[in-house]
């Protein structure tokens, strides 16, 4: 009885200073705009490493960009990780997130650091893809449709319906398509081109990963999407293939920031410089098989991640497109001219 008693109580005694421990790291809300099976092993490795209990809500960027925007009086998040650039460079101009300078800035690619610079401090580099076409090799083989290379392939009568890119207005990958036209050709141009282009699309997508993944379930033929998700596809064994434009191609530096009036500001700044380490960025090819390039230098590329060094990117102007009033205006015309045309 009494040894009974005895081990009865140290281990309540145990079980109550081990919640008390990890009460005492306290929690996170994580807003997560990276794939579903990357985001929950963020949540779940980073408690692991610190004892922080973490509440993720996974959406794609440009829908965490209007839930930031609707909560900016009563901010329900803390940190939000990955997504497009464009969104957090919006998100740090309106203050809906806040400066914070990470000790791990040093061992960050530059394109990693030029995002803390061009959002004043208020958010970093995490990974890096770039945009291109998706394409189902059996069903555009089956139809004797070739694979397309250019930008100007995507205008020719034989993609007629086959074509599916994201609407730019819930998705951050589609507003870096509009932007990267409107760089390579001239805002008038981009616009023809997009009107063009609506003949041959027979679906705006909510989320930017839509496209690719109607693509491998042989939906339609061609996606406007990251390329690192086509091979992410093709790896899982569908029949999919990617090609890069011909006449150069726009790219994200998907990011990482922390909300402003934070409730959770210290565990916050402890996510933030874990999700800048090597370990952290590895998980997203170890768990959820994801192929973007990672910014810390010292992070594997994930094998057959698609080489930036061997893609035609663009200057991209992400200081400009990450701009608040710039992004309005363009989704606006967007809406008018080709959002608005009949199907
Ligand atoms: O994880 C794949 C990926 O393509 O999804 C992210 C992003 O949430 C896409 O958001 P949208 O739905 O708003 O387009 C990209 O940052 C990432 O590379």
């Amino acid at each position: 009885m009494k040894t009974f008693l005895k081990t009865g109580l140290g281990a309540a005694a145990l079980l109550v200073a081990m919640q008390g421990g990890a009460m005492a790291q306290g929690q996170l809300n994580l807003y997560c705009s990276v794939q579903v099976e990357w985001c929950q092993a963020i949540a779940a490795n980073f408690e692991k490493a610190s004892g922080v209990k973490v509440n993720m809500t996974q959406t794609g960027s440009g829908e965490t960009l209007a839930k930031l925007q609707a909560e900016k009086s009563n901010p329900k998040a803390d940190v939000w990780f990955g997504g497009t650039g464009d969104p957090h460079l919006i998100a740090a101009e309106e203050g809906l997130t806040t400066e914070y300078s990470s000790p791990a800035m040093k061992d960050l690619h530059d394109w990693a650091q030029n995002q803390y610079a061009s959002s004043k401090k208020r958010s970093i580099g995490v990974y890096s893809g770039a945009v291109g076409f998706g394409f189902n090799k059996e069903l555009l083989a089956k139809k004797k449709v070739a694979e397309p290379k250019s930008w100007a392939d995507l205008l020719k009568p034989e993609y007629k319906g086959e074509i599916q890119v994201a609407n730019p207005n819930s998705s951050g990958t589609a507003y870096i398509v509009i932007a990267t036209l409107v760089q390579i050709m001239g805002e008038d141009q981009a616009f023809e081109y997009m009107k063009k282009l609506h003949a041959n699309i027979n679906a705006y997508t909510r989320s930017g990963t839509g496209p690719i993944k109607a693509v491998a379930r042989g939906e339609t033929g061609v996606s406007i999407s990251f390329v690192h998700d086509a091979v992410t596809e093709a790896n899982a064994g569908f029949p999919v293939g990617y090609a890069t434009p011909s006449e150069g191609t726009g790219f994200e530096i998907g990011s990482l920031s922390i909300v402003a009036g934070a409730r959770n500001m210290d565990q916050a700044k402890k996510f933030y410089d874990w999700a800048l380490t090597p370990d952290a960025q590895k998980l997203g090819y170890e768990v959820g098989k994801q192929l973007q390039m990672p910014s810390n230098r010292n992070a594997p590329l994930p094998p057959n991640a698609p080489d930036l060094t061997k893609i035609k990117l663009i200057n991209y102007d992400f200081v400009k497109y990450g701009k608040s009033a710039e992004r309005r205006r363009l989704l606006a015309k967007w809406d008018a001219e080709i959002g608005a045309l009949p199907k």
